[in-house]
């Protein structure tokens, strides 16, 4: 027996093939020690990284901490999906050779490791029992603390996800090395970092980053390209970047469940946590499922389209979070709730934290605060005076059960079924407030051209306009055609379609500011949907899909002109038709692409040609 079997015998680790898995890497990477983690260790690793100043107390039960300040963020140009199939080559995937990226990370991780512990974090993507379960079972290795307490939040963390597996192998193997973050060139023609899923080997391996999407690998790597790759390789499932939300109606007793996916940043956890407006509240419930991703399978027994949210928490922009916005995140992030913030602005004396938007203006003594780099704000010169306090992609982490509105049933094996799957981007113009779509095909057509202007979350320019098919442009993990296929094939075997819409919280005026109020508002347009496909409201008919007419819409209490809510409300046919020509184009990227979206392309076309100017 060698001290590493005593380690994981000790640990009750017991699946042969997970223990030679964590033995390889363990030597690969040097790693001076092996500790096998699970959630009841939490209280013990937050001590030691308090003591080891990985983590700061920022009040009773909360905790802060700040990563190197070149790693605030994913890095779409090195992450790669690599497989032995060139032909599983997208646009967005930056597909390459598996053999060669996992020879190249191999010598990346080589020692890199060494004096560090290795901890081993056995995970579940999905509630326990869930029919999606053996696709969702991973072991995360890592030689960094604070992500195995990302991971406790973020994932359900134990051996017992793995131990008795029916297929001993059939776990993901995640493997996060960090790195010499000071000497990795990131953003420079030298940069070293890569941040690989080898999907037909079920293996991501992720080096250069100890941030978010890059390091807590069962959320974004395992979660979405990982399982996308096997939802379409199985012909079984959907991963997709959806919050999923729940809407109680009081007065007739029925439940109903939307998922749908906006690029990152783009305001899917608030949504998901959206309090019903004032108005309204005596009536709805909105409750949360999920804010990031969603698996979709259509589910035997009954034959419908059913979803659920691999993820046990919470990794949520702080920006402009407040009691106005959306008081349900602050309570999950209470005192008590072991929430961890990352790169906001700290006070290490009174342990306050703050972000820009937390309050209007930023604490009026800045004497002891200090910026996301660890800088003092009152050294600052001049010149530095207006940047931000905290880092723009600054977040919070917390588990589900601290969510204030989270539904009942999210840990249900079942999952739920989904009447409605929406698509929003950031767009400062042309796309009204929502605009229901007529069948699958177009649906699937609208969240292939969907555009975002560019967000914090990912490294690129802020306000610049790009496509992001389905909002998973970042989390793509084959080819887009045969992605369309899938999604068809999918959800096109599900009885009772859900109906789709594209909504737009984003809207602007010439003056930049938004002209719709958005977050608790946003309920509205989305009741209005589910009137519609009840057949309770008839809408009106535009080219470009069917949108509410102001009556239709509950309004009451609602901060709006009517002049802008006349433009949020109208389809400006001269600026979609301009549109239209950017999607052939952008569409003819794609291989493979069915004909049912061309033909779907092809009659909103028709319909702007047809339509007045
Ligand atoms: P990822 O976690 O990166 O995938 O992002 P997300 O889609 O969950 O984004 P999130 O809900 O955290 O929102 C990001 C930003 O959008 C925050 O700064 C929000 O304040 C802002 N936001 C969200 N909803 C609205 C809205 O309805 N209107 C406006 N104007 N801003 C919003
Ligand atoms: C996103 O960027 O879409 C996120 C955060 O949800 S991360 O986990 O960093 O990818
Ligand atoms: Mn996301």
């Amino acid at each position: 027996m060698s001290p590493m079997d005593n380690v994981l015998d000790a640990a009750g680790l017991t699946n042969p093939a997970v223990r030679d898995y964590v033995k390889y890497w363990a030597e690969l990477t040097g790693a001076e020690r092996i500790e096998v983690v699970s959630a009841a260790d939490d209280a013990r690793l937050i001590a030691e990284c308090l003591e080891a100043g990985e983590l700061d107390p920022a009040g009773d039960g909360l905790y802060y901490s700040r990563s190197y300040h070149k790693d605030t963020a994913r890095s779409e140009e090195r992450t790669v999906v690599a497989t032995s199939t060139p032909t599983d080559k997208g646009l967005y995937n930056n597909w390459r050779d598996a053999a060669e990226m996992t020879a190249l990370q191999k010598e990346n991780m080589r020692g890199a490791s060494a004096g560090k512990t290795m901890y081993v974090i056995p995970y579940l993507m999905a509630p326990p029992g869930n029919a999606l379960a053996p696709w969702a079972t991973g072991v995360e290795l890592t030689d960094c603390r604070t992500v195995v307490l990302h991971m406790i939040r973020m994932a359900r963390v134990g051996v017992e996800y793995v131990n008795d597996l029916a297929d001993p192998n059939q776990f993901v193997r995640a493997v996060h090395v960090t790195g010499d973050l000071e000497n990795l060139g990131q953003g420079t023609p030298e940069d070293s970092r890569y941040f690989v899923t080898v999907a037909d080997e079920r293996t991501i391996l992720h080096y250069g980053s100890s941030y978010g999407g890059n390091a807590l690998l069962g959320k974004i790597a395992h979660g979405l390209r990982q399982a996308a790759y096997d939802g379409w390789a199985s012909k079984k499932f959907l991963a997709e970047q959806y919050m999923l939300i729940g809407i109680h109606d009081k007065e007739t007793g029925k439940d109903y469940h939307i998922c749908g996916g906006f690029p990152s940043a783009s305001g899917k956890t608030n949504l998901a946590m959206m309090l019903a407006p004032d108005v309204l509240g005596d009536r709805y419930h909105v409750s949360f499922y999920g804010d990031d991703i969603a698996w979709l399978w259509v589910d035997e027994a009954s034959g419908k389209l059913y979803g659920m949210n691999p993820e046990y928490g919470v990794f949520g922009v702080a920006k402009d979070t407040n009691e106005g916005t959306n008081p349900t995140a602050l309570h999950s992030i209470d005192e008590g709730s072991g929430a961890i913030f990352t790169n906001i602005a700290y006070n290490p004396t009174t342990r306050e934290v703050w972000w820009e938007g937390r309050t209007p203006e930023p604490p009026a003594d800045n004497t002891g605060w200090l910026d996301w780099k660890g800088n003092a704000i009152s050294e600052r010169t001049a010149e530095r005076a207006d940047e931000p306090w905290a880092h723009p992609n600054s977040r919070f982490t917390t588990t589900l059960d601290n969510v204030p509105n989270i539904a009942s049933d999210y840990n249900a094996a079942a999952g739920v079924p989904i009447d409605a799957i929406i698509f929003g981007g950031r767009t400062r113009d042309r796309e009204p407030l929502i605009r229901a779509i007529h069948d699958l095909a177009e649906g699937v057509y609208d969240g292939l051209t969907l555009g975002a202007e560019a967000t914090a979350a990912a490294e690129g320019k802020e306000g610049v306009l790009r496509y992001d098919p389905m909002s998973n442009r970042p989390f793509m993990a084959y080819g887009e055609g045969d992605y369309a296929q899938h999604y068809l094939d999918v959800v096109g075997a599900a009885k009772d379609q859900p109906i789709f819409a594209h909504v737009n919280w984003f809207q602007r005026g010439e003056d930049g500011r938004f002209l719709w109020p958005g977050y608790r508002d946003n309920l509205r347009p989305l009741l209005w949907l589910l009137q519609l496909k009840n057949g309770e409201v008839k809408g009106r008919e535009t080219a470009v899909g069917i949108i509410p007419t102001e009556d239709e819409l509950h309004l009451d209490g609602v901060d709006i002109t009517p002049e802008d809510l006349n433009t949020i409300l109208t389809i400006n046919v001269p600026r979609w038709k301009q549109e239209m020509a950017n999607r052939e184009e952008h569409l003819s990227q794609f291989e493979r692409l069915p004909e049912a979206i061309w033909e779907a392309h092809r009659r909103v076309a028709a319909n702007l040609e047809n339509e007045p100017e």
